[in-house]
């Protein structure tokens, strides 16, 4: 590929196979992150090197700080300072906190899992790689520092980070408090700063009443270069009235090995170097967490963190965990923007998803969200194609915030087991909705016969069956239908911001039927291979009364109105001034196959009429420039952010859904093409954020700021764009007893291949598109046989590659 051929934009480019996005200019508008994770030890780390990390919870077991509400946002980090002793330069080797220095070359390559930062500046080229290996709660920063001047360096390295220990949120609030139970000491046998604290707020809240428990944790940090000095006080490596940017420790050169019982906790290490002319020298920094009363994690034999050969092998791991993970779909389309996003980037971003649901992000602090059920259930749709065990293990564990009426808290933290319960009325249905396809993908009934408790239960009630557990979500959504037949919406539903229409329980969602109707029908197959006809009929039943009630009472003309308040007025209609029309509520009501068709196709002529924007669709036009107390956040958020009017991508990927499975296949795939990151920041100091991955939202032409973004990373949208490509656009759709193939593409593609993996075989697809459709496959060619339709029966086949070739699409 030529510079020219590059996926590239103003701050930066895509490397040839995709897997790096390249910064460029470390002045880009906003920090943009990456992470790096194993599923228990996680940090996010920004194109400067900042950001935080924790083990299991955000909240209540970070390990270090994160500056709230100042500027730059990623501070502090995780910094390497490099200072020539013979001239007194020191400078960080990725750009922060030193930017003010003039730097021969800059580039941040952020990969899955890690982040690569390379600077060039006083004659000195450093490469500083941050990652979290796969089997070890630890982070690495692994560095190589080489001469390009030519002469001989005296150097000195200084490496740091701002501990917190903890819970994060009582750091916040009651920071003069809690620096009284800091413990940090120097390991000489271990060479190793050993820190942590005797107290540990792990409870629900953070409250006067304190608990009195030790941080069950300790951190090590070391370096594999000779040590020659440490502080693990903030005030005393800082120094008076100077910042990270300039401590007084690096500025003199001399550390005070303070080893601190209370204060601000920092942990760093000063080594020096000597550096021959044109040489190179590499090692690594190491931040390790173990439960107090473990050995420590750099001692263990054979695995020894800080030993710089064991350190590469593990990086090997990583990379090679990526190429596997990413090898479950790979495509080929005209479309290289497609192409990028759904063989790296999107099947990236929903791994991370998966694991942060909306809690740890840049603009989720981690400190009130937790895990979401309603996104913990639609977040395992990007990992289970990769790890099914693991998405099972996810589900099992989220099923214990089911209460035995079938209705769930909204929220959970992971250490203590508790949550909000909210009444937002979608959470529960999501239930079923994750289960049916966990089973789509794969096949594996097992997981209806494990009982799970409800949370609830006594020692007397010893939970219920998977099964049970998803007939009793959506028994309860039933057993909650309102005066028209429709679900009260309660505290809200999917739109987090509709939580005042409906508090007396009397309110009811036009989106929530069609919803509640979708995944009642997703459940049919389900039923039917169960045997359970009762719930079958019953669940058949109230999908036709919901059709009936919806289109009886809540067709405006043009769309369909969005919900009725406690008082049994109507939001959503054309009669009304602002938010005459709701994006959710005309996309399923095609999605849940619960519209006429004529009245399907007019509803989504309105959205296209009225919601379609440059980067996307509008989630409500006209966005609320009035305060409605009986509506609720939505209208006090400012017009055009947000759920109030932005183009909210989430909800937009809903609409090419929609599109898609209504024909108007040439338009929804624009929309999806809008939506595309590398599309949507085409100018990208106005959009602002990370151009690798899908925000939540970007600002509608309802207000001044429109075209920024923000929310990146943590939204649904990953994982919807993500199977909407997969499933509906390139066409393999899992059913609970093989594989459909069913393309959705723009008539000027001629053909496509793609590659995926689905319950221990391989498909490659070839779909040809002489015709110029968008869908429509009558029989397709499986190792060379003729098939008739498009259903892939894998009983049928012992290979394990199976090649599939439509020579064309007919509709
Ligand atoms: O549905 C929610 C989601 O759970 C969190 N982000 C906002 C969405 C819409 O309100």
């Amino acid at each position: 590929m030529t510079i020219t051929d590059r996926i590239t934009n103003q701050y930066g480019y895509y490397t040839e196979d995709y897997r790096e996005f390249v910064i460029t200019n470390p002045r880009t508008p906003r920090p943009w992150f990456n992470y790096m994770w194993n599923g228990h030890y996680t940090g996010l780390v920004s194109h400067t090197g900042g950001g935080f990390s924790f083990l299991d919870s955000p909240r209540d077991n970070r390990i270090n700080r994160m500056r709230y509400n100042s500027l730059p946002w990623d501070r502090p980090g995780r910094y390497a300072i490099v200072k020539d002793v013979s001239t007194g330069n020191y400078w960080s080797l990725s750009w922060a906190p030193t930017i003010d220095l003039n730097y021969d070359k800059y580039e941040c390559h952020h990969g899955q899992g890690y982040t690569t930062i390379i600077t060039e500046i006083y004659g000195i080229r450093g490469e500083i790689t941050y990652f979290v290996p796969t089997d070890a709660n630890a982070e690495i920063w692994r560095i190589t520092l080489t001469d390009l001047s030519g002469s001989d360096r005296n150097l000195e390295i200084y490496t740091f980070t701002e501990l917190l220990m903890g819970n994060a949120l009582n750091d916040l609030i009651n920071q003069p408090n809690d620096k009284h139970f800091t413990d940090i000491h120097f390991d000489v046998n271990l060479q190793a700063l050993v820190a942590t604290r005797r107290y540990w707020v792990l409870n629900k809240g953070v409250s006067v009443k304190q608990p009195n428990i030790d941080w069950k944790y300790q951190i090590y940090f070391t370096q594999t270069l000779p040590i020659t000095g440490f502080d693990s006080s903030l005030d005393t490596f800082i120094g008076r009235w100077r910042s990270e940017a300039n401590p007084e420790a690096i500025a003199t050169g001399v550390m005070q090995n303070t080893e601190i019982t209370a204060g601000d906790p920092i942990a760093a290490l000063q080594s020096k170097l000597e550096l021959p002319a044109h040489g190179t020298s590499n090692f690594a920094v190491i931040l390790a967490i173990s439960p107090k009363g473990d050995p420590s994690p750099l001692q263990k034999e054979g695995q020894n963190l800080a030993n710089l050969e064991h350190i590469d092998r593990q990086f090997a791991q990583l990379k090679q965990k990526w190429d596997r993970h990413l090898s479950a779909v790979q495509v080929s389309t005209p479309d290289r923007n497609f192409d990028l996003m759904l063989n790296v980037w999107n099947q990236y971003q929903a791994a991370v998803t998966f694991d942060m649901a909306r809690n740890a992000g840049y603009y989720h602090g981690g400190l009130l969200f937790g895990t979401g059920l309603r996104d913990q259930f639609q977040d395992i749709l990007g990992v289970v194609m990769v790890d099914p065990d693991r998405v099972r293990r996810r589900l099992l564990n989220a099923l214990r915030f089911q209460f035995q009426n079938g209705s769930t808290l909204h929220n959970f933290f992971k250490l203590t087991n508790t949550g909000e319960r909210t009444n937002h009325s979608d959470t529960p249905l999501w239930i079923p909705f994750g289960i049916v396809e966990y089973l789509n993908e794969t096949a594996d009934f097992s997981i209806l016969d494990e009982v799970v408790a409800y949370h609830d239960d006594s020692e007397s009630n010893a939970g219920g069956t998977v099964y049970e557990h998803t007939i009793r979500a959506l028994d309860y959504a039933i057993a909650n239908l309102g005066e028209h037949g429709m679900p009260k919406i309660m505290t809200g539903d999917w739109n987090d911001t509709l939580d005042y229409v409906g508090p007396q329980g009397k309110g009811e969602t036009t989106w929530g039927a069609f919803f509640l109707g979708y995944v009642l029908k997703k459940t049919f197959p389900l039923l039917e291979l169960h045997g359970d006809r009762e719930t079958l009929s019953r669940f058949q039943t109230v999908y036709e009364q919901i059709g009936q009630s919806v289109n009886d009472i809540c067709w405006d003309g043009e769309w369909y109105l969005r919900a009725f308040r406690d008082n049994g007025e109507p939001i959503g209609i054309s009669a009304h001034t602002q938010g005459k029309i709701f994006l959710n509520a005309q996309s399923w009501s095609v999605i849940s196959g619960l519209a006429p068709k004529e009245r399907g196709d007019r509803a989504l002529a309105s959205c296209q009429k009225y919601l379609a924007k440059p980067y996307g669709m509008q989630i409500v036009f006209p966005s609320y420039t009035e305060v409605e107390d009986n509506v609720g956040l939505i209208s006090r958020c400012v017009p055009g952010k947000k759920e109030n009017g932005a183009i909210f991508n989430h909800a937009s990927s809903w609409f090419v859904l929609a599109s898609l499975l209504n024909g108007d296949v040439d338009f929804g795939f624009e929309i999806y093409q809008r939506m595309m990151p590398l599309n949507s920041s085409k100018d990208m100091d106005r959009y602002e954020v990370e151009p690798y991955v899908y925000a939540e939202y970007v600002t509608s032409p309802d207000h001044p700021t429109q075209g920024q973004a923000s929310h990146s990373w943590l939204t649904g949208t990953a994982v919807w764009m993500l199977r909407i490509g997969i499933d509906f656009i390139i066409g393999f759709q899992p059913t609970l007893t093989g594989m459909a193939i069913d393309p959705h593409i723009p008539s000027g593609w001629q053909e496509f291949r793609a590659q995926r993996k689905f319950r221990g075989k391989t498909l490659h697809l070839h779909v040809k598109n002489p015709l110029g459709k968008n869908s429509g496959v009558s029989s397709m060619q499986v190792n060379g046989v003729e098939v008739k339709g498009n259903f892939l029966d894998l009983s049928l086949y012992p290979e394990t590659e199976l090649n599939i070739a439509i020579a064309q699409l007919e509709k």
